[in-house]
């Protein structure tokens, strides 16, 4: 007799991948699922980013569920805690959440080849054998901290973007950010208004476009809850509108010369320095590392209470930051706003599939590699949402998940009609699907746009983003391709012992 739990599908994450994935499980009868969180709720980058002024810079009719649109949003792109609050609604209504299991982590995730099944052990010290594993624990979800020389040192409160510690009174502070990403851009004009002095240490300039803001009034919000259909056009026309960007990106970077020159209006709109427009002016071509939005953030810079710091950072003392030049610029606090490990997903370190090898050590040569984004060689019935080159630069990563929600339900569809047991991507289909992709990726403004940036491995290779339109994503993964796999049909032993005790009925 054994207590492990046994389940048909686990899913690991419980942000828009995760939730979304437990809704469709459960809309097409596939309710023997549990869903692993190590966070204390639901909501995944949403419910992490908690900073003041954290936004979507996706438009909200769009950074939604197609499934579960939000008539109140309360503007054009919404703050976190409403993306938060929408999610948590929408998991309540899904009924699943009696299959989510909060403040756990996957420890490990191995393939037990012998029982065509995945054991999967858990920080509270249980066990999960599941025969399928849905992984979605997110791209950006493990804080990237800067290795800086005596950081550990510092006396004082220090904090990252994602971790912010909301019991620290930043009035009257000398504080300093260090990065000058999606994330900080966002923060500096929220901490500039509360601080004595703030400092930006700003590694690379971003190129920053105006944000086009717009309040819905009360007759939008009622148009879009009793007609629909407004709602419905109103999100078409945003992904539209965003997948015309798509040709700038991968091919003919040329074609974002007039978002260059609204960045560069933006940046003279809000700054008059003109020694401080220099520095803030970026060197490489619009498009290379994200395009930010943004009204406040140059107004905030050019504030007399910011300095904005390019000199490299030497080390960190127990309550300064010293520069190469050798200055130094006590602090109270210190906010790294430095991004996420992003090329090295830490959920590869814990996934054992055939021979026991992680998928870390797997894509520790070629780099992170899938079958469209969401299957792996040598891991079957591992299916992954946002896997590899499945980012965006340009529309909503929603939009990604749901298509790549649609393949892996009609992966298991595909199995339960066929009798397959296990379904792994044939070896040279994958290789085909990312030769292909690295060709596309030649042309691309994020390879050829002269910029270092998160999207790139330590090879050079980028392996986050999707270098076509969504809309063929979309149709790439409309179905599941069990030509592109190799599979081995259901064994009676491989059914799970009677002893199973099941989460749900
Ligand atoms: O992180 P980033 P982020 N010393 O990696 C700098 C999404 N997002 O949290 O450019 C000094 O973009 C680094 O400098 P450089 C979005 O997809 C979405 O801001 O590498 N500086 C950079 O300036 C975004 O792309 C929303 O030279 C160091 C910054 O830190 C992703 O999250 C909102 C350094 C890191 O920027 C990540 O954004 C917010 C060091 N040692 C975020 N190390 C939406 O609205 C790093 N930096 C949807």
């Amino acid at each position: 007799m054994t207590s492990d739990v046994h389940v048909d599908h686990l899913v690991i994450g419980a942000g828009f991948g995760g939730l979304g994935a437990a809704i469709k499980l459960d809309e097409m009868g596939e309710r023997d699922f549990l869903v692993i969180e190590k966070d204390g709720g639901i909501g995944g980058t949403w419910r992490a980013n908690s900073y003041p002024g954290a936004a979507c810079d996706v438009p909200s009719q769009l950074y939604s569920f197609s499934f579960a649109p939000n008539p109140d949003w309360s503007a054009s792109f919404s703050p976190q805690p409403e993306i938060e609050a929408y999610l948590n609604r929408v998991a309540e209504e899904s009924g699943t959440l009696d299959r989510f299991r909060f403040g756990t982590a996957v420890v490990d995730a191995a393939w037990e080849e012998d029982q065509q099944r995945w054991r999967v052990s858990l920080s509270d010290g249980s066990t999960v054998v599941a025969k399928t594993v849905i992984g979605a624990a997110g791209g950006l979800s493990e804080p990237r901290l800067p290795e800086i020389e005596g950081i550990d040192t510092f006396a004082g409160e220090i904090f990252h973007s994602a971790r912010w510690n909301h019991d620290v009174d930043l009035t009257g502070k000398r504080i300093a950010v260090i990065g000058t990403g999606a994330s900080a851009i966002q923060i500096v004009p929220q901490v500039q208004k509360l601080a004595a002095h703030l400092d930006v240490y700003q590694r690379t300039a971003p190129w920053v476009i105006p944000r086009n803001e717009h309040k819905y009034t009360g007759v939008e919000k009622f148009a879009f809850r009793h007609v629909p259909l407004v709602q419905k056009l109103s999100r078409t026309a945003i992904y539209w509108g965003r997948e015309t960007y798509v040709p700038a990106f991968t091919r003919m970077p040329k074609l974002a010369f007039p978002a260059k020159q609204l960045a560069l209006l933006n940046i003279r709109r809000g700054i008059a320095d003109p020694e401080l427009r220099a520095k803030v002016t970026p060197d490489y071509e619009i498009g290379c590392k994200r395009i930010l939005i943004s009204n406040t953030y140059y107004p905030a810079l050019a504030s007399d209470n910011v300095d904005v710091v390019t000199e490299r950072i030497a080390r960190v003392t127990e309550n300064s930051i010293v520069t190469a030049d050798g200055t130094e610029r006590p602090i109270d606090v210190l906010i790294v706003a430095t991004g996420f490990h992003t090329t090295e997903q830490p959920i590869a370190e814990h996934v054992r599939g055939k021979g026991g090898q992680t998928l870390a050590k797997a894509w520790a040569e070629q780099g992170q590699v899938a079958y469209k984004g969401t299957t792996v060689h040598g891991f079957p019935n591992f299916f992954q949402v946002v896997g590899p080159n499945t980012g965006l630069g340009h529309s909503s990563m929603v939009f990604i998940i749901e298509s790549q929600l649609a393949y892996i339900t009609d992966a298991l569809r595909t199995m339960r009609s066929h009798g397959h047991a296990t379904v792994e991507p044939r070896a040279d289909v994958q290789a085909a699907w990312n030769a292909d992709l690295q060709r596309r990726m030649q042309r691309t403004v994020w390879n050829t746009g002269g910029c270092a940036s998160w999207y790139l491995d330590d090879q050079g290779r980028n392996t986050t983003l999707w270098p076509r339109s969504t809309f063929v994503f979309r149709q790439l993964l409309s179905r599941f391709d069990v030509a592109a796999y190799d599979v081995t049909p259901s064994s009676p032993s491989a059914d799970g012992a009677d002893d199973r005790k099941k989460v749900s009925a």
